[in-house]
């Protein structure tokens, strides 16, 4: 298997690469947001959209799911979020007249970055069986053929229905209920790539898969630890808060295998001394930590709370709240002391002093917080490297107090809300319940697909209509290979999208491109203009209302997608008035107030400035809705990677410059990568025992246990600081690399931070350089 560079493509990969910056944001990343945003929207719809952003008559952010400040700033967004509204208020458009004279065979050439940047999408097209062209095709039209496939099927279970994390609350509300009415749970969602090894951890121990603390918390906590992401790039806006924390007092440690810009010095673009001067020092330590090594690491810091509380009995764990809150107890304790030190050497990399000291410091701070993302979630041991992440906050009674607590921070906009709206495989019998008696029909008790199972069932003919709210599945999935013949044996695939991406040039027999809203955009419905909502990283809900005309007159909002869909795939016996409630979204939000905990009053209270909180049972009266009814230690064995002599384990991670499988621009600044993605950082001396002077030229081998190979060309080397043994690639580019069966146990997450690759010298693809 080989992932090549798409060929026919006229953007040259020819990275260039100089230091890695130690600072993020300030002038120049405004600098370099006005730029991007002015090709894109032009200067006057550039000042008039950014201004919208965030503030409580405009939209959400597309950008990520960090939270809104009370106190907001007229410009309450980030270089990357003013990237993300700039790409969907774009005013390029692909028309009829693009696919005319483009042959899906050749948009398939192309890559991923090309595709996007061609603009909006302004028409449904429909790319009928054996045609080499997508053609428009009425709205009208395009739900019959939905139908007609959806209904000739042998069983609801062959269908899967997808969501990206920015479909709105309704959308996503109005979705699942569409999927269970037609009598399936295949609902697999960006979540299950993304945070679902953190949901999966959570529910278990604390009872809620969600983060139990809130902005306030991050200003009052004494320690702040961010694991396994990278906010300068990926929640920028998270910086701001990390600098008020430290302004009152926290310290904050980074561990990352990368020292990260941001992380190590911040200047704050909102501030006129972030601006020009040398910007804030955010983080008081950096642990470089090993691929895969924090269960260690944590595991060890338990090890030695539990020999500090031996010393000084009574003075280092809460003993109050173990006694009286907790489970389980005795068995996390036994097996943290039964850890060696040289097994965390091996798995970390970190030596006993700088353990030592981020020890002290634990033992220093009254309130601890712990934050992470992506570097924590996607190894095959994740969902027990969280759970021991809940060990050590829960040794000492960091959670559901002021200033402490877990704070997995979410990526798309609402990935969090659709989850709470129903998006989800193993739906809770309570919710279905819900469902079945605001509605009156039986919803489907079985789990669904999730997104790796859902591959697995279109490849072996299991599944055979593909449908996606949003999103770009082909490419955000793993083994590119596997994942874009699995669609292609599919009878029908539909994307409704804003933006044309390799998923829709990758496709079943008979494909349909329905083109929606997006979040900048007005929504117009016979009852007048509407708003929709979201939950961010932290449960609180609040509007979101678009301000720009639509990108053309033929798009639909997702809902509006949604209801009409319904009425033809399900016809005049629906349980569901879909025509009431596409007019008038206050009657979506009425039916989820009564079927979703903590929306009553729902109408009511997301019309207030601001919005309002969902209620967290941890964070608000520590009760633990758990099995046991209590907050659970757990013990699971200790694990890491182990690499093969003369491998590397690489991790598949974000640019600066893209957002997910969206690629803004080709440079990476922070890391000092311009003008070309397939680069491979690797440590100086591992490059050195690997023979690769920086610069050289390699294709980046993937092993897999059973034996198979999986190999993706011509990737730079450059030499970079990070942690021994350990690389890293972008995503998408390098998801060929990622083995289906490759995820975390239990939440069945690609395992895309941790894959066993060798490099084998190449020239450079396409010959130039
Ligand atoms: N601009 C922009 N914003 C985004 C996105 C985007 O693509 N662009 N994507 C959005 C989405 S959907 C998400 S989920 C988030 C993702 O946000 P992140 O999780 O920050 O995204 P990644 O680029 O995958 O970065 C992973 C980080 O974890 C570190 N890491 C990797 N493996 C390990 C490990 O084993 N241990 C530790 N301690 N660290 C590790 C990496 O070095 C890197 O710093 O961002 C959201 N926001
Ligand atoms: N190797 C590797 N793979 C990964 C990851 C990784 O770190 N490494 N990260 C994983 C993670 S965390 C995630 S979340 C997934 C992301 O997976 P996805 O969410 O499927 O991918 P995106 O790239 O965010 O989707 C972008 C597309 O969404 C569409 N879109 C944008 N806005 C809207 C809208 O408002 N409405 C509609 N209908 N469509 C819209 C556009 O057409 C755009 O092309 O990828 C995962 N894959
Ligand atoms: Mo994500």
């Amino acid at each position: 298997m080989a992932g090549k560079a798409p060929a026919g493509d006229p953007v040259q990969d020819a990275p260039e690469v100089s230091a890695p910056q130690h600072a993020a944001a300030g002038l120049p990343a405004i600098g370099h947001t006005l730029r991007i945003a002015q090709q894109q929207m032009g200067v006057r719809r550039t000042a008039l959209t950014l201004l919208k952003v965030n503030q409580k008559d405009g939209f959400d952010c597309p950008g990520c799911a960090w939270p809104e400040p009370e106190h907001r700033h007229t410009a309450e967004f980030c270089e990357n979020g003013a990237k993300a509204v700039a790409e969907e208020a774009t005013l390029r458009r692909v028309t009829p007249d693009f696919f005319a004279a483009h042959p899906v065979a050749d948009l398939a050439r192309r890559s991923g970055y090309w595709l996007g940047q061609q603009g909006r999408l302004t028409q449904p097209m429909y790319l009928p069986d054996g045609a080499d062209h997508y053609e428009p095709v009425p709205w009208e039209r395009a739900f019959e053929i939905v139908a007609d496939e959806l209904n000739r099927l042998a069983g609801p279970d062959e269908a899967v229905f997808y969501t990206s994390g920015r479909t709105s609350n309704e959308a996503a509300f109005l979705y699942q209920l569409f999927a269970r009415e037609f009598g399936t749970n295949n609902l697999p969602d960006c979540s299950n790539m993304c945070h679902e090894s953190s949901g999966s951890a959570l529910a278990e121990t604390i009872g809620v898969g969600k983060g139990s603390v809130l902005l306030e918390d991050l200003y009052r906590a004494d320690l702040i630890i961010v694991a396994g992401q990278n906010p300068g790039t990926n929640h920028p806006r998270m910086l701001s808060a990390l600098e008020k924390a430290k302004a009152s007092g926290a310290r904050i440690v980074t561990i990352n295998p990368l020292p990260e810009a941001g992380l190590q010095r911040f200047k704050n673009p909102q501030t006129p001394k972030g601006l020009a001067g040398g910007g804030t020092q955010l983080a008081d330590l950096f642990l470089q930590i090993r691929l895969g090594g924090d269960q260690a690491l944590f595991r060890a810091l338990n090890k030695a709370l539990l020999e500090a509380e031996d010393q000084a009995p009574g003075t280092v764990l809460d003993q109050a709240f173990i006694a009286g809150h907790t489970h389980g107890f005795e068995e996390c304790a036994a097996a943290a002391r039964a850890t060696g030190a040289e097994e965390v050497l091996r798995a970390t990399g970190l030596p006993q002093s700088e353990i030592d000291e981020l020890l002290a410091m634990v033992l220093d701070a009254k309130s601890v917080i712990v934050c992470w993302a992506m570097g924590l979630t996607q190894h095959k041991h994740s969902v027990p490297t969280i759970k021991e992440v809940v060990n050590f906050l829960l040794l000492r009674g960091n959670i559901g107090r002021p200033g402490a607590g877990v704070c997995p921070v979410r990526g798309h906009s609402n990935v969090q809300g659709d989850r709470t709206m129903g998006i989800y495989e193993k739906p809770a019998p309570a919710f279905l319940d819900a469902l079945e008696k605001e509605f009156g029909f039986a919803p489907p008790r079985e789990h669904g697909l999730d997104t790796v199972a859902a591959i697995r069932a279109l490849r072996d003919g299991d599944a055979k209509v593909f449908f996606a709210m949003g999103g770009n599945f082909v490419a955000a999935s793993p083994d590119t290979d596997v994942t874009e013949a699995a669609m292609r044996r599919a009878r029908l695939t539909v994307h409704v999208s804003t933006k044309l991406n390799r998923s829709h040039v990758v496709t079943g027999a008979r494909a349909l491109i329905l083109p929606a809203l997006g979040r900048t955009e007005k929504d117009v419905q016979a009852a007048g203009e509407q708003f929709v909502t979201v939950e961010d990283s932290m449960g609180m809900v609040h509007a979101s209302r678009g301000g720009l005309e639509p990108a053309g007159p033929l798009l639909l909002s997702e809902p509006a997608i949604i209801c009409r869909l319904a009425r033809a795939v399900l016809g005049p016996d629906s349980r569901v008035p879909w025509e009431e409630l596409e007019v008038d979204y206050d009657r979506i939000r009425d039916r989820i107030s009564r079927v979703v905990p903590g929306f009553d009053d729902f109408n009511v209270k997301v019309r207030r400035p601001g919005g309002f909180t969902l209620p967290h049972a941890p964070r608000d009266s520590r009760s633990f809705p758990t099995a046991t009814g209590l907050a659970n230690f757990t013990a699971a064995p200790l694990e890491y990677p182990h690499v093969p002599e003369g491998r590397l384990l690489l991790q598949t991670l974000r640019s600066h410059d893209q957002y997910n499988t969206t690629i803004y621009g080709l440079d990476d600044r922070y890391r000092g990568i311009k003008g070309g993605r397939r680069v491979v950082l690797v440590h100086p001396d591992d490059a050195a025992a690997l023979g690769f002077a920086d610069g050289a030229y390699t294709d980046l081998v993937s092993e897999w246990t059973d034996g198979t190979e999986r190999r993706a060309e011509g990737f730079r080397v450059v030499h970079y600081p990070t942690a021994r043994g350990c690389a890293a690639a972008y995503y998408p580019e390098t998801n060929v690399l990622v083995p289906l069966d490759h995820t975390a146990d239990t939440s069945n997450t690609p395992a895309s931070k941790s894959v066993v690759v060798r490099l084998e010298r190449t020239t450079p693809v396409g010959g130039h350089h």
